[in-house]
């Protein structure tokens, strides 16, 4: 028996914050879980220190299903984003810990390598479509061979996935949720014409993709489905909300556009219709969201029998852990689609060093043991918590509406 002899949660913020379990056994290995929750991160690192940790101390470390199902059903509360981040730390040290004890990085033990890396879609955005386009013939020109183009609404002063920076967007970027104004009708306008200029300057031989990030309604969400087939995008994401996986049946009637969504998604039932179905043709659900690797892994393989492949989320809010955790499951899984890659700045890449790589725009984990990334405590300890919200958005005659 592997004994678990403590555990804890790491809070640091170099640059953004970040929550990091760690769990150390009875053998001196220890395993790191990303338990990052956007926005509502101490609440996550409260569950994991008063309610999970306890739990944990003394049991064998190796056990891991037998620990997701006693976290999962002994909680008698089921699922929800902080539940499920909370278990999917724990899953994700644990398989960290298993693997480093077998000396093997954690894609062997899933089956080993089904591919020779990861394609991963870098994020491209200005803010106009001249922008849009410049930063993305760079993304070309490193080697990306899948690239999201959003870029800024003429009327709108900000929207989603457009940065202020070049390279690093982090919309969780105040105090208090900045307010941004919204118009479906403005947007609906700008898109298609985004991507006719963008296949005119990259050519056919780059995957393109665009995130709606759940603002159009399904009517909306097919017309902009139509209005871009003739540019062939790789995925539309997150076109509306899925909380009626209904919603997806319209769109899934009127465009051949593929469809992806699921980032906020934290268990197979928030996508059971939708692959079931066939509604969606990519599932965004991810390690630290979605109940760890344990989790996913059931996901990805009811996925597989409906043909929808993955497309994990890996946005700045998802820590390295959460990146290499996924990058050892993209290597792995029959059914990988791609990948989000959006950079992490150089502070946070020297809190958590890491042995992943990006080479002519495919990920591979590396070979250390285990994950193969690591937590510099001394130094995650100088980056003291920051609360930070995402923006909220309102429509121009001042109605809320979905950011
Ligand atoms: C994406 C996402 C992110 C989210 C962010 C929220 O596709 O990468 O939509 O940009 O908005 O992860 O925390
Ligand atoms: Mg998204």
């Amino acid at each position: 028996m592997l004994k678990i002899t403590s555990a804890k949660v790491v809070v640091t913020c170099p640059g953004r914050n970040f929550v990091t379990l760690k769990i150390e056994t009875s053998d001196g290995v220890h395993g790191l879980g990303d338990a990052t929750l956007n926005g509502r991160e101490l609440a996550v690192a409260s569950y994991l220190t008063d309610h999970v940790i306890p739990l944990l101390i003394g049991r064998d470390a190796h056990t891991i299903e037998d620990i997701w199902q006693f976290l999962y059903r002994g909680a008698y509360w089921r699922r929800g984003p902080v539940t499920m981040a909370a278990i999917a730390a724990v899953d994700t040290a644990l398989w960290d810990i298993k693997a480093k004890v077998a000396g093997l990085p954690l894609y062997q033990l899933l089956g080993g390598a089904s591919r020779g890396g990861c394609m991963v879609y870098g994020h491209a955005n200005g803010a106009d479509i001249d922008k849009t386009i410049e930063a993305a013939l760079v993304y070309q020109a490193e080697g990306y061979r899948a690239i999201r183009l959003q870029s800024g609404v003429p009327g709108l002063s900000s929207t989603y996935g457009v940065s202020k920076d070049r390279y690093f967007y982090e919309p969780a970027d105040a105090a208090l949720p900045t307010e941004n104004i919204w118009s479906t009708e403005k947007y609906l306008r700008t898109v298609p014409e985004l991507f006719r200029r963008a296949r005119e300057a990259l050519g056919w031989d780059v995957h393109l993709l665009h995130d709606a990030h759940h603002r159009l309604t399904p009517i909306e969400a097919a017309r902009l489905g139509k209005d871009l087939e003739p540019y062939r995008p790789f995925w539309l994401e997150d076109a509306v909300a899925a909380d009626n996986q209904a919603n997806f049946r319209l769109i899934r009637q009127h465009t051949t556009t593929p469809l992806a969504v699921g980032e906020v998604f934290n268990s197979i039932w928030d996508a059971k219709q939708l692959i079931e179905e066939q509604l969606i043709d990519y599932i965004r659900a991810t390690v630290v969201h979605a109940g760890g690797i344990t989790h996913l892994r059931r996901i990805a393989s009811f996925a597989d029998l409906h043909n929808v492949r993955t497309g994990c989320h890996g946005a700045t809010d998802l820590s390295p852990v959460c990146m290499a955790a996924a990058l050892h499951f993209g290597l792995s899984v029959p059914n990988f689609g791609v990948q989000e890659y959006m950079r992490h700045t150089e502070e946070t890449d020297t809190v958590f060093p890491h042995a992943y790589s990006f080479d002519r725009g495919l990920m591979h984990p590396g070979d250390a043991p285990g994950l193969g990334v690591d937590l510099d405590e001394a130094l995650a300890a100088q980056y003291e918590y920051k609360p930070a919200y995402l923006p909220v958005n309102r429509l121009e005659d001042g109605t809320m509406w979905n950011w």
